[in-house]
């Protein structure tokens, strides 16, 4: 019966329209951008197909030109500047040793806790979904200055957590965008940082991504057939998106690399940015990580597939 009324959007809507407080967030710019829509309203990227939209800063010039003229990017460290002087070319930036060897202990043992207390938000498995909304520590790690402002000044403006995700063992996801699960209009108001939790190695499944490919066109529901009608939500599985992100990897002969990571090393992702987790070669591996998703504060931010506003918890610090 849940699967039957998931196809229609009004069931969404009809949800939505007690969440009043985690979706008026998108009123403002729905005005901005002319979009006639109410804070439960279906939405998806056909409502913007008619509107260009602003590019970030690091997607029209060249970090290697912006960033050193910025004084918070010119206090970093020599080595994490170089990753980030090569931001618009690439897509991604990576920052060794970015958490200690004592910060990343803690963030485990945190972890180890949630699980034990049976606090942790378990989905599909091996994911821990939003344990920053209950633990101060993980919390702190993500929405703290240290790695925010290096978020911040890759997008040339203000973010918001949005959400965390920890792995045990590896995702064995398949490759993607994330612009497919947390849409912006304009495009690109979405960053994430994935940490190694432990060392990764080829075993247990580790991150992969394709340098470069956030410039391709960004794909939507139109460009796999999900786009649906005015009732109903598209027909096509997940499966059939990541078909196609498969065939455009091979059209565009794309490189694909791999994150053998060490712990408490960072990569940041760029919203358009294929990426995805390895096949684990040993089962009995762990690939323990965690993953921070922040969208812009200045977007429209929905989800494309489901084509439903995005639900932003107003984020405090936990007190715990
Ligand atoms: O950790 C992984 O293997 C993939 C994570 C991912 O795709 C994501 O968080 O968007």
């Amino acid at each position: 019966m849940l699967d039957f009324l998931r196809q229609y959007k009004f069931s969404y809507s009809f949800f939505n329209f007690f969440k009043k407080k985690e979706l008026e967030h998108n009123l403002e710019f729905y005005k901005k951008y002319g979009i006639d829509k109410k804070y439960y309203s279906s939405v998806s990227s056909e409502d913007f197909k008619h509107l260009e939209g602003e590019k970030n800063i690091l997607d029209d010039k060249d970090a290697r030109e912006v960033l050193p003229t910025i004084d918070t990017f010119n206090s970093l460290p020599e080595d994490v500047q170089q990753s980030l002087l090569g931001w618009s070319q690439n897509g991604y930036a990576i920052l060794d040793g970015f958490f200690s060897e004592e910060e990343v202990d803690g963030f485990n043992a945190e972890v180890d806790r949630m699980i034990d207390v049976r606090s942790a938000n378990w989905r599909y498995g091996n994911k821990i979904m939003f344990a920053i909304h209950t633990s101060r520590l993980l919390y702190d790690a993500g929405a703290g200055d240290k790695l925010k402002s290096i978020l911040e000044l890759l997008l040339g403006k203000e973010i918001d957590i949005f959400q965390s995700i920890n792995f045990i063992t590896g995702s064995q996801q398949r490759t993607h965008s994330d612009s497919i699960h947390m849409s912006t209009f304009p495009n690109g108001n979405m960053i994430a940082a994935w940490i190694a939790l432990e060392d990764i190695s080829m075993e247990s499944g580790p991150l992969h991504y394709y340098p470069g490919s956030h410039q391709l066109p960004y794909v939507v529901n139109r460009d796999y057939g999900n786009v649906g009608t005015s009732l109903k939500l598209g027909n096509k599985t997940y499966s059939d998106y990541e078909d196609k992100i498969e065939s455009i990897i091979q059209e565009n002969k794309l490189e694909k690399k791999v994150f053998l990571a060490k712990k408490g090393d960072i990569l940041i992702w760029h919203a358009n940015l294929l990426h995805g987790g390895d096949p684990m070669l040993d089962e009995n591996s762990t690939r323990k990580s965690m993953v921070f998703h922040y969208y812009a504060k200045e977007a429209v931010c929905y989800h494309e597939i489901t084509q439903r506003p995005t639900l932003k918890k107003k984020m405090t610090a936990p007190k715990s």
